[in-house]
């Protein structure tokens, strides 16, 4: 969605079955305490917490400024309680599991790998997945099949409403097989069209392996196992695997170079998480742009495709109402130049109007009027 932006902050949901690791992730991603425990439906309610989105970017232009203040973007997390089979009739948490997913603007499967002989469910993550959409897809499918009914009859009466008959019956036709929208290679004119019905499948996935602690040498044949699957149907969905358990633990680690070294003794790198967090950023069709000072340093998130006034409008909204311009630079030919007035003094700054469309990493100085 391009346009004025929600007062929320946009949300991704971890759903998976139960004992998964969603609230294990959820831990290890807001710094919360979310109950994680060896049987099914520890979770009930929801548990809501924001994410900090990591980004060196940020990092490197605050040392440069010698910035006193930090401040990354953020997205919310909500981790939602396990579904079982028969969820979409009801089983398990089933219609409040349901509801709670379609709150979110896009979904991360958490699917498990990792066996435990004390916590019980399959370990196989195909498994996992295939309860999963099944599910979603029979849920989406009841909606769907009541809405194309009435389309039907509507579409004999008003002429207009044929592009919506034809998007529900290209979702019917793809539910009914039991696969859900968001593989399905909808049109995007289509999935548009859909949008008002919240679908649950009708929004951006992305799937997390929870791969066990003495299994870490595994996770590229895991991963590539689930990325397979999902690209049978010829979708592009992104898979990443990690052990949750260790990564949970490592985020527990306030010292960043002790956490780096914790990740490093595994041979993790910087982690997974960080990835995660990147990667349901830009799932969620967010971009970054950067204001700095000696005082503060901050991103701000900005969907993609929004006009400087919008992403002025992130700040506060006189910003938007009262824009005049905006001083542009691009995050890394500022860091080469090594300061912002120097970059002034040369010519570098860009002054950009109320059509310009910032760009993911623009550096920016706000103009208004009030
Ligand atoms: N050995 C091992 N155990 C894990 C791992 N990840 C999670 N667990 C354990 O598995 C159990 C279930 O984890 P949770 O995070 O509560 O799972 P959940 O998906 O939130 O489960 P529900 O809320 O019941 O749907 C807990 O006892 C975790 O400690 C892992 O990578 N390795
Ligand atoms: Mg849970």
């Amino acid at each position: 969605m391009v346009g004025s932006l929600p007062s929320v902050m946009e949300r991704f949901g971890l759903v998976g079955l139960p004992n998964a690791g969603k609230s294990s992730l959820y831990n290890a991603l807001t710094g919360g305490g979310a109950l994680a425990a060896p049987y099914a439906f520890a979770t009930k309610d929801p548990n809501i917490g924001v994410a900090k989105v990591p980004d060196d970017r940020l990092d490197r232009i605050g040392v440069m400024s010698k910035t006193k203040s930090l401040i990354h973007a953020s997205v919310q997390v909500v981790d939602i309680g396990g579904l079982v089979e028969g969820a979409s009739k009801g089983e398990g948490l089933g219609n409040k599991f349901l509801a709670n997913i379609r709150e979110v603007d896009a979904i991360v499967l958490v699917l498990r790998a990792f066996e435990d002989d004390d916590v019980p469910g399959p370990s196989d993550p195909l498994e996992h997945l295939r309860v999963v959409e099944i599910e979603l897809a029979l849920a989406d499918l009841e909606t769907v099949e009541k809405r194309l009914n009435q389309a039907t009859r509507q579409a004999k009466l008003d002429k207009t409403a044929a592009g919506e008959l034809e998007a529900l019956q290209a979702a019917y036709d793809a539910l009914s097989q039991g696969l859900p929208l968001y593989r399905a290679g909808l049109k995007e004119e289509w999935s548009e069209t859909l949008k008002p019905y919240f679908l649950l499948t009708n929004r951006s996935v992305l799937a997390v392996v929870n791969v066990g602690e003495n299994e870490l040498d595994k996770i590229p044949d895991v991963e590539k196992i689930v990325r397979d699957e999902f690209s049978t149907a010829g979708a592009n969905v992104e898979v990443i695997g990690m052990c949750v358990q260790l990564e949970a633990e490592a985020a527990t680690i306030v010292d960043p170079v002790e956490r780096a070294e914790m990740l490093e003794g595994f041979g993790l790198g910087e982690g997974a998480l960080f990835r995660m967090v990147r990667s349901a950023y830009h799932l969620l069709g967010l971009r970054t742009y950067f204001t700095t000072g000696e005082k503060e340093t901050r991103a701000w998130t900005f969907y993609a495709g929004s006009s400087a006034p919008e992403c002025a409008g992130r700040i506060h909204t006189d910003f938007q109402r009262g824009f005049i311009k905006a001083e542009v630079i691009h995050w890394d030919e500022l860091l080469e130049i090594g300061a912002w007035n120097k970059a002034k003094d040369v010519g570098k700054i860009r002054i950009e109007g109320k059509e310009y469309h910032p760009e993911d990493g623009d550096v920016m100085e706000f103009r208004f009027n009030v």
